[in-house]
């Protein structure tokens, strides 16, 4: 009886050991690129290090009993009866609880350390619509960028504040591990510090509709010198595009993501592409032709749902508010496409 303990308890960790190694070199999580990664796969190792014991503790015993204690040919007396064990019992509910216990302990002071606030963090506004990012920066002299790409300087947390025009979406980049969700009409925050440059992407985590799985967006992780001449760069191109009516056009386009939908190059999407979209004859559901004019493009951006273009679906537009100095801009962006 000692003998099989002993086999079987050295046997349980040996097992533990390699399932942990072999788990750990698979590469399960992608590379780390912020303090809160570090934090949070601290804990996935430890919950890793728990499971590989555990399943060790199940199958091991399990299989040894299998094998050691079959039933041998010409065998045919009846099994050892038991009637239970309470102190076998007493301990393996008080054991867990304590085990269970003590995760949620560390869980719940990790889950406060990804959270810690830096006040020194750099606040940028994140907008998610279907099927699109827009991320905001902090105005520099009245002035202020707005990307579909999110730039952030190394080394700095950055606090996002995130809502959504539609739907819900989730902003997460796994590189990062943090995820959070964007929730129409409330503002929802997410604090990431990231530690190593490089190109990551954000995608949508939460099913958001039809095309729920193009809402990604480059994530460029890079020094803060190389990050200043970015918004330098753009902080010059939203001065320049604000001179001209296509310019606020392009930008006012470009802040309200309706690329998600629409493409500017003639490829096609979710709603007709803009490409020579100014006089063209546009054929309707209802079998009319318009001629695609100032007044037609007014409408089509008030009152989406008024005109539906043939080949494209109903309610998908949403109506936007736009002044109508706005939709001449927009207007004035749209006739240069050609
Ligand atoms: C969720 C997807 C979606 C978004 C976002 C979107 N649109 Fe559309 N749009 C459509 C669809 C689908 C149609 C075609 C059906 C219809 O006419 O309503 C359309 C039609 C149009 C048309 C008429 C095009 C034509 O070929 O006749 C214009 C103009 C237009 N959209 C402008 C905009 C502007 C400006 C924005 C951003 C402020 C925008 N859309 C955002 C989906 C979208
Ligand atoms: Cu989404």
């Amino acid at each position: 009886m000692q003998r099989h303990f002993v086999i079987v308890g050295i046997l349980v960790i040996v097992m533990a050991v390699l399932i942990y190694i072999g788990l750990d070199s698979v590469g399960l999580m992608p590379v780390q690129a912020s303090t809160q990664a570090s934090d949070i796969d601290w804990m996935w190792n430890l919950e890793v290090i728990a499971m590989s014991f555990l399943f060790a503790l199940i199958v091991v015993p399990l299989v040894y009993s299998l094998i050691v204690f079959r039933r041998r040919e010409g065998d045919t007396t009846d099994a050892e009866h038991m009637e239970g064990n309470t102190k076998l019992e007493i301990t393996w509910t008080i054991l867990p609880l304590f085990v269970v216990m003590a995760f949620a302990y560390l869980g719940a002071v990790n889950l406060a350390e990804t959270r810690r606030v830096d006040p020194e963090a750099m606040v940028v506004n994140v907008t998610g619509l279907q099927w699109s990012w827009t991320f905001e920066y902090p105005p520099v002299n009245g002035l202020t960028v707005v990307s579909d790409e999110l730039h952030l300087p190394v080394g700095k947390q950055v606090l996002l504040r995130m809502t959504s025009n539609d739907v819900i979406h989730s902003f997460w980049v796994p590189e990062f591990r943090v995820k959070q969700d964007l929730v129409p009409g409330r503002i929802t925050e997410l604090r990431i510090t990231p530690t190593l440059e490089g190109n990551y992407k954000v995608r949508c985590a939460e099913l958001c509709g039809t095309a729920h799985y193009s809402m990604e967006k480059p994530v460029i992780v890079s020094s803060q010198a190389d990050f200043d001449a970015w918004m330098t760069e753009q902080l010059a191109l939203a001065e320049e595009a604000s001179q001209t009516p296509e310019g606020r056009g392009e930008a006012l386009v470009a802040a309200s993501g309706c690329v998600a939908c629409h493409s500017t190059n003639g490829s096609p999407g979710i709603g007709p592409t803009w490409l020579n979209l100014f006089g063209r004859q546009e054929a309707l559901t209802d079998g009319s032709v318009v001629t695609a004019d100032e007044a037609y493009i007014h409408e089509s951006i008030r009152a989406p749902q008024a005109k539906i273009v043939a080949g494209f679906e109903n309610q998908l537009m949403p109506a936007y508010d736009f002044t109508d100095e706005q939709i001449a801009d927009i207007i004035a962006y749209i006739k240069t496409l050609k």
